[in-house]
């Protein structure tokens, strides 16, 4: 998941279904009974199409499907048989030495969909394409618009991170844990993110979630959780370079501010992804936030960070009431 647009804050969907762990879900074999409404957004460059649906057996629901076209597969074999009579090609264009082809492989030809199911409207506003705005969010904004904001969100029960709980409490994706350091303070679990398939070390993406509960995001964190980032930090470096021999410096480690989900998590991915999300309004380093935090243990709560909204975010309609008054 995203390569969607960025910062909306996720709505789980309701209440019965947010008690089952993903394991509870009967795993689908096919698309069976899924219907197309509308295409929500088309990003032709990533190869990834966002589609809003629903499934015939309830047409209440909605779903939304993200197909995104897979990275090659370069094993030699592999690219042998892509470059092989079991390719057919469709001449588009010749002239001179140039020529272009539609091709069909035989193998490589699967796509990586992710089903959203039963989805929220927070979750197609997530994925529609919509125009973004630079917001500059003071310490006094984040203290009165957007820390009260969030809060309320979950209150009203509008923010869901119980996905975030059930892998802290083993009741899913258990089995996909890369590492787990389970001291309360300090501790925390690296696992593959949504967006991985795991097959290929060159497409890693993993998040590494803080068992610490309560830290929201980036505005919480103060010099008593420096311990806790370089712990984080340390173990999944030397992990990931054991189990999927990526070194550190091929690996970017950092925090998205706004995050779509209020319980503080680090991506970490393979320096060659090219990956929305990554761009200076709103990735934040891991390395730099805890030399910030180093150099000022407030800095946090103190600075202005600049952020994108989506227009349809109400957090944006709520900075720009207080930019009215
Ligand atoms: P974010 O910065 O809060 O939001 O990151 P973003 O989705 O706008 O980037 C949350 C990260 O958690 C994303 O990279 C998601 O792909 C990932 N993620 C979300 N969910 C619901 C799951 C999940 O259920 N399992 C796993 N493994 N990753 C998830």
């Amino acid at each position: 998941m995203d390569s969607g647009t960025e910062n909306n804050q996720i709505e789980e969907p309701e209440s019965k279904k947010q008690k089952l762990s993903n394991s509870d879900e009967k795993t689908r074999k096919t698309f069976e009974g899924a219907k197309v409404v509308s295409i929500l957004n088309n990003k032709t460059t990533q190869k990834c199409l966002f589609l809003h649906g629903k499934f015939e057996d309830d047409k209440e629901k909605d779903a939304v499907f993200i197909l995104e076209r897979k990275p090659f597969d370069t094993k030699t074999e592999a690219l042998q048989e892509l470059l092989s009579d079991k390719t057919k090609l469709t001449s588009d264009l010749k002239n001179d030495i140039y020529s272009t082809f539609s091709a069909l492989p035989s193998v490589q030809n699967d796509i990586k969909a992710t089903i959203i199911y039963p989805a929220s409207e927070k979750h197609l506003r997530k994925y529609r394409k919509q125009d973004i705005f630079v917001v500059k969010e003071t310490k006094e904004d984040y203290n009165m618009i957007t820390k009260p904001y969030v809060e309320q969100q979950f209150v009203d029960k509008i923010f869901n991170i119980q996905w975030v709980y059930n892998i802290l409490d083993h009741k899913a994706e258990m089995e996909r844990i890369i590492f787990e350091d389970q001291n309360e303070e300090t501790g925390f679990v690296l696992l593959p993110d949504m967006k991985w398939d795991t097959k290929d070390a060159d497409s890693f993406y993993a998040i590494a979630l803080p068992r610490k509960r309560g830290l929201k995001s980036l505005r919480d964190l103060d010099e008593s959780h420096v311990e806790m980032l370089k712990n984080m930090r340390s173990k999944s470096l030397a992990v990931i370079a054991d189990k999927f021999g990526i070194k550190q410096d091929r690996l970017r480690m950092y925090f998205h501010y706004q995050p779509s989900f209020y319980h503080l998590h680090v991506h970490i991915n393979h320096i060659e992804l090219d990956l929305p999300g990554t761009g200076a309004l709103r990735a934040h380093l891991l390395d730099d936030v805890i030399e910030n935090l180093l150099m000022q243990g407030d800095y946090y709560q103190r600075k202005t960070v600049s952020m994108t909204l989506q227009d349809s975010d109400k957090l944006l309609a709520a900075f720009r009431a207080k930019e009215n008054n």
